[in-house]
């Protein structure tokens, strides 16, 4: 297995989530948070102010670890940890780049069929403040989860 570190920033405010949705590359076609592959030459949390940067043109300051989740997809030996941030204030405005189209959601309503299979499970940890870790094997395309683990955790 070779494993590959990602990130992936949620930005809330009050009841209301910002999702981008992914316009090209991988997980095209679903909501998601903004995020993407560490650099060598940097550390996660400046990969993920780079990454918000990147796509959507926000910068946060109260970014906070909340989850790590592993991913792994049938016949593929790629493993991808992907560690998850929360803020809840952000400055800029959020703009539409090559990559992401940016759309606010209520929490109430949060487009779970049109995103990856795996949020429906860690969603509600977030939105409950919670800390979480976890592992999903996907099928070869994505589509289906074909086991899971999640757990929540005191520290990360
Ligand atoms: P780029 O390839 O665009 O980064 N990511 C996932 N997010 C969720 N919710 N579920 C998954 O299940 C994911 N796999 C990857 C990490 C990809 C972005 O997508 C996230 C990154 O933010 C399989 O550089």
């Amino acid at each position: 297995m070779s494993k590959k570190l990602l990130t992936l920033c949620l930005i809330r405010k009050d009841d209301q989530i910002l999702l981008g949705m992914k316009k090209r590359g991988f997980g095209e076609g679903r909501w998601n948070g903004f995020g993407g592959k560490v650099l060598d030459t940097e550390t996660i949390k400046e990969a993920m102010h780079r990454e918000l940067h990147e796509e959507v043109g926000l910068e946060v300051q109260d970014a906070t670890k909340i989850g790590i989740l592993e991913f792994v997809f049938e016949h593929n030996t790629d493993l991808l940890e992907v560690h998850i941030f929360s803020a809840l204030s952000f400055t800029g405005e959020p703009q539409e780049t090559e990559e992401m189209k940016p759309q606010w959601f209520s929490i109430n309503n949060i487009p779970f069929d049109t995103m990856w299979a795996d949020d429906k499970y860690w969603f509600p940890l977030y939105l409950a403040g919670k800390k979480f870790t976890g592992k999903f094997l996907f099928d070869t395309n994505g589509d289906t989860i074909l086991k899971q683990e999640l757990n929540e955790v005191e520290t990360l």
